[in-house]
């Protein structure tokens, strides 16, 4: 079965003020759906048709090249934009706690300071990507892609990140980048963040 869009899990409006309905319009039905037409397109009649998008992700290496490039912007920005719908919620934000509020402080002081450098990852990403909260295997980092990369095609999971492409917050923050940032930690949803890190062994 070829991929879709997968519909949003809360109304285009409900992160209002933080992220603008304009923007939610915009980003999940044209940016995302685009996404999914093109990896769709990429890999119709071949093996890979209908595979799990992070089964493919994690073996880039594997498809023709022809299909390398084309797979790794759209499927990663298919994967992406479905994790990152997924990672915001209305009424959320504020801390973790338990294992994962844990883990964080171990991996980088404190919670604020966890903030302070993936801000930094997502502000300092030169031109389009993503900062991302990742399980490397031995722990938790913080790292950056360019484009629509994903931290999985590295072998680690990714567990929240932030789309800091113009088209996420051009409508609302225009140039600010790091107000944008400062704004979706309000619509984190830690629960779901939780899940994951559970997921992927705590
Ligand atoms: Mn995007």
């Amino acid at each position: 079965m070829a991929y879709s869009v997968p519909p949003l899990p809360y109304d285009y409006n409900a992160l209002e003020p933080h992220i603008d309905e304009q923007t939610m319009r915009f980003h999940h039905d044209k940016h995302h759906q685009a996404y999914v037409d093109k990896a769709n397109g990429a890999l119709e009649g071949t093996q890979w048709d209908g595979k799990p998008i992070e089964e493919v992700l994690q073996d880039l290496g594997s498809l023709p090249e022809d299909k390398r490039t084309p797979v790794r912007n759209n499927g990663g920005g298919h994967y992406n934009h479905s994790l990152f719908w997924e990672w915001m919620a209305p009424d959320a934000g504020g801390e973790p706690d338990g294992a994962l509020q844990s883990a964080i402080e171990s991996a980088f002081g404190s919670f604020d300071e966890f903030k302070a450098k993936f801000k930094d990852a997502g502000v300092n990403r030169f031109g389009s990507g993503w900062a991302w909260l990742v399980h490397d295997g031995s722990g938790l980092a913080v790292v950056s892609t360019a484009n629509q990369d994903n931290p999985i095609s590295d072998g680690k999971t990714p567990l929240l990140g932030v789309d800091v492409w113009e088209h996420s917050y051009y409508l609302k923050y225009q140039n600010r980048r790091p107000d944008y940032i400062d704004a979706w930690w309000n619509v984190v949803n830690w629960s779901k963040v939780a899940e994951g890190f559970e997921r992927a062994g705590g």
